[in-house]
């Protein structure tokens, strides 16, 4: 028996049904993914009885000469991966990454340009309730009706508004970026440019997308979702060596330096060392071959998908994909993004309700829903396999929609299905 069984049957029980949702149905949340058994053993590791605020070489704790060794490590492998001169492994996931970067580059009233949520970007991109539409101005930019970036409105938006800093980056957008036009939008008025890479770090280092790195001036990404690690956060720039103790203007050439500031003493305390850990094994898995042939899987089961429901009638935003993810608008189906998800969960494909550009609906039963293939991809789903999953997905959309007994058939097909790329077939918490 575990030790976990042992002492807390309750929880025990409850990551076993967990679990079982997690191996027996299909995860299509874009963000999601299924970490390696070696990230989920550093994750779970004596690292989190640690303090350790600061950074390597400089700490305000005794007794952190291995947590620094660690810590050096997770950095070391991240500017490698990545190309960048410095990275910052502590925020303790995207949220606060951002809000650090607000933090080092910016005073409160400067004015943010950031994509709307509503339209794909995040709430920290300058929702007006979130800290940054509030300590901040923030000013939002939408696509176009048909979902691809509107770089003419965006520019115009920049030279009216003059904002201190630009955030390319979004949660639900199926499409590539462009770095080049978009730094020359932020040049023309002197902001900095942010990319928020969170949703597509995976492919960038598996060279399936396009990477910002020499281009934006700073770059944050969790390390949760394409990048399959453990919930966390980091953010990655060039410049001058970070220099702790030494008071520097802010400039671009001391980003590193504004950066690692603001995460502490600037907003957080003592890092997750169980999660640096975990970051530093994820980033060595990003490293190898084979991750560079899951990236590009990745978006060859994205594009299988998108094709399966575009000949089952499905409207999609932009016509397609490039990346990880779909967003499907269902107005011409008549079923709302509300009723999708709780059917789809209902049979065991887990995928979230979505706005779609210009939705005339309300964010919490919107027009669209959004579903992406990094966790699939992870067990090894190709595109046969995909084309699969979108006919379940449109069985359940049509046929089970208000058909119990045909909900619980599609399940069966769904589990069968996912029988077949099985998922943690050693792990228990029970046993
Ligand atoms: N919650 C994440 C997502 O699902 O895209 C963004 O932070």
């Amino acid at each position: 028996m575990s030790h976990l069984s042992q002492s807390d049957l309750e929880i025990a029980q409850l990551l076993e049904t967990e679990l079982h949702r997690q191996r027996d149905g299909l995860e299509m949340i874009p963000s999601e993914n299924f970490v390696s058994r070696s990230v989920l053993d550093a994750l779970g590791c004596i690292g989190t009885n640690k303090y350790s605020e600061g950074y390597p070489g400089m700490r305000y704790y005794g007794g952190c000469k291995n947590v620094d060794a660690v810590e050096n490590i997770a950095r070391e492998r991240a500017k490698a991966l990545f190309g960048v001169t410095h990275a910052n492994v502590q925020p303790y996931s995207g949220s606060p990454a951002n809000q650090a970067v607000y933090f080092a580059l910016l005073d409160p009233g400067d004015t943010v340009m950031g994509m709307h949520l509503y339209f794909g970007g995040h709430m920290t991109h300058g929702l007006p309730v979130n800290f940054s539409g509030t300590i901040y101005r923030s000013v939002q930019y939408q696509s176009r009706p048909d979902g691809y970036l509107d770089l003419d409105a965006m520019a115009e938006m920049a030279k009216k508004e003059k904002p201190k800093m630009i955030i390319v980056g979004a949660t639900a957008y199926p499409r590539q970026y462009d770095w080049k036009p978009l730094k020359e939008i932020a040049d023309s008025v002197g902001a900095f440019l942010m990319a928020d890479i969170s949703h597509i770090a995976g492919l960038i280092v598996a060279g399936a997308h396009p990477s910002p790195v020499g281009i934006a001036d700073v770059i944050t990404t969790t390390t949760h979702k394409t990048l399959r690690g453990p919930r966390g956060a980091m953010i990655l720039c060039n410049g001058n060596e970070s220099t702790p103790l030494k008071k520097v203007e802010r400039s671009r050439e001391n980003i590193p330096t504004l950066i690692d500031r603001a995460i502490i003493p600037g907003l957080q305390g003592g890092p997750h060392n169980h999660q640096t850990a975990a970051i530093a094994v994820t980033l060595k898995e990003a490293a190898t071959p084979e991750f560079n042939v899951y990236g590009h899987q990745i978006v060859k089961n994205a594009k299988a998908l998108a094709e399966t429901l575009l000949e089952l009638g499905y409207e999609l935003v932009t016509g397609g994909t490039d990346n990880h993810l779909i967003l499907v608008n269902l107005t011409n189906k008549g079923i709302s993004g509300k009723e999708a998800e709780s059917v789809l969960d209902a049979v065991g494909i887990t995928v979230n309700k979505n706005t779609v550009p210009f939705d005339p609906r309300k964010p919490f039963d919107p027009s669209g829903i959004r579903m992406g293939t990094p966790a699939l991809t992870t067990r090894g789903f190709t595109e046969t396999d995909m084309k699969q999953v979108g006919r379940l997905i449109h069985q359940a959309l049509s046929e089970g929609m208000g058909s119990e007994a045909k909900q619980q058939e599609i399940k069966m097909n769904v589990k069968e299905l996912a029988d077949t790329h099985p998922l943690y077939p050693d792990l228990s918490y029970l046993g």
